[in-house]
């Protein structure tokens, strides 16, 4: 069992959905031509769900865009400028995908895109609204297919694999450095088809929405979901999880909340490290005895919430109980996974670390 799943809970928001308009329907008796102009170069979301620029059909493949849906009442085509292998931006909300994409690519290749810095940007935010490559190795490395960010700041990124559909990443662009950040995505074979859908946000400095430092994931809603990286289904002697990890996951401390409680969904979804056995008060570990695989890394942690507590835990349970309170701020999980991955895949810890967490405890 591979993932930190974590639902944080902090009291319950009715986001009221903005409901998109589909636009009134334009009279056939106003001419083709006036829709176009009118709509020429405005953004528009394409088929494939990218943004896309409103272009009359021909404008678009004389700019080698890709016509992908139609917009302007359906006079013009949403034109697809792909953001992918070779590209190099400084836009804003950029989406960088496979070459192929929405189609899955399929083959031995190396992908890459280079993200200049703007002056006024401190940190980027990678969402990985799609990301499917090979998965890790039985030691959990990823030799066959891996996702790569190079950056001459901040701390060294996990190379990445597998399954990572809604993750997310922070990385550090520094604040005088005009370094660019590198991403990229090296496959081998052509066994499985791959398919990546990355969008890029520049987060200016100083802005609220930067990640502190060192929190390689930032959770900031108050009701979210943690997991590790290529949670999924268990699969037969292989870890689902990375080895080598070392990454925190950061979670906002709301105003005038004092402790948080990380919580799994399920008695038992807690898989991290050994032991991998006996009964249930005997499988979750802590402190020092977690010194001998993998664990996570939450201060002063216990299930009263109280004294000095335990800042590792491990094995297959979250201490007695699948909860721990921890009133230490800021709120963090620390993930760390050594190089040895042998009994973690003997074990198929495949992944479910269903935490959900509430952080109003007073
Ligand atoms: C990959 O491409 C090869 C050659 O075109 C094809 O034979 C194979 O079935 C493809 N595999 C997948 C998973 O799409
Ligand atoms: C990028 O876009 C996001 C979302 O609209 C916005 O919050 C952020 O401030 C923008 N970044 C810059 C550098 O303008
Ligand atoms: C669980 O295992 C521990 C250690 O092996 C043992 O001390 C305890 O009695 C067991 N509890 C149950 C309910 O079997
Ligand atoms: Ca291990």
């Amino acid at each position: 069992m591979s993932q930190i799943r974590q639902v944080i809970i902090l009291f319950s928001i009715c986001l009221l959905g903005t409901v998109h308009g589909q636009g009134s329907f334009r009279p056939p008796s106003i001419p083709a031509i006036i829709a176009i102009l009118r709509y020429q170069n405005s953004p528009c979301t394409t088929d494939s769900n990218t943004p896309g620029t409103c272009l009359a059909q021909n404008d678009c493949l004389t700019r080698q865009g890709t016509p992908d849906g139609t917009c302007a009442s359906g006079f013009a085509s949403c034109c697809n400028f792909k953001f992918t292998c070779g590209g190099r931006t400084k836009e804003n909300e950029t989406i960088f995908v496979n070459h192929l994409y929405p189609k899955t690519d399929n083959g031995t290749n190396t992908c890459q895109v280079t993200i200049d810095k703007q002056p006024n940007v401190c940190q980027l935010r990678l969402d990985f609204e799609e990301f499917s490559l090979a998965q890790p190795d039985e030691n959990g490395q990823c030799t066959t297919d891996s996702f790569m960010v190079r950056t001459t700041v901040g701390e060294r990124l996990p190379i990445l694999c597998g399954d990572n559909n809604a993750q997310h990443l922070y990385v550090d662009m520094g604040r005088g450095s005009a370094n660019p950040v590198v991403l990229s995505v090296v496959t081998n074979g052509d066994m499985i088809g791959r398919k990546w859908k990355v969008k890029i946000n520049m987060i200016p400095c100083n802005n609220l929405d930067m990640a502190p430092s060192g929190c390689m994931q930032y959770f900031r809603s108050p009701s979210a979901v943690v997991q590790s990286f290529n949670y999924g289904l268990p699969m037969e002697g292989r870890a689902r999880y990375l080895s080598n990890l070392r990454y925190t996951a950061c979670v906002r401390v709301e105003e005038n909340f004092c402790s948080i409680k990380w919580e799994t969904e399920t008695l038992g979804s807690f898989s991290w490290g050994a032991p991998f056995e006996g009964n249930l008060t005997a499988r979750g570990a802590s402190g020092g005895l977690c010194n001998v695989d993998d664990f996570v890394g939450i201060d002063q942690g216990s299930a009263e919430g109280s004294g000095p507590g335990e800042d590792r835990l491990c094995g297959t349970k979250l201490l007695q109980d699948d909860y721990v309170i921890s009133r230490s701020k800021p709120f963090q999980l620390k993930v760390r996974s050594n190089s040895d991955q042998k009994l973690n895949a003997e074990n198929s810890q495949h992944g479910k670390h269903n935490i959900e967490t509430l952080n109003n405890v007073q």
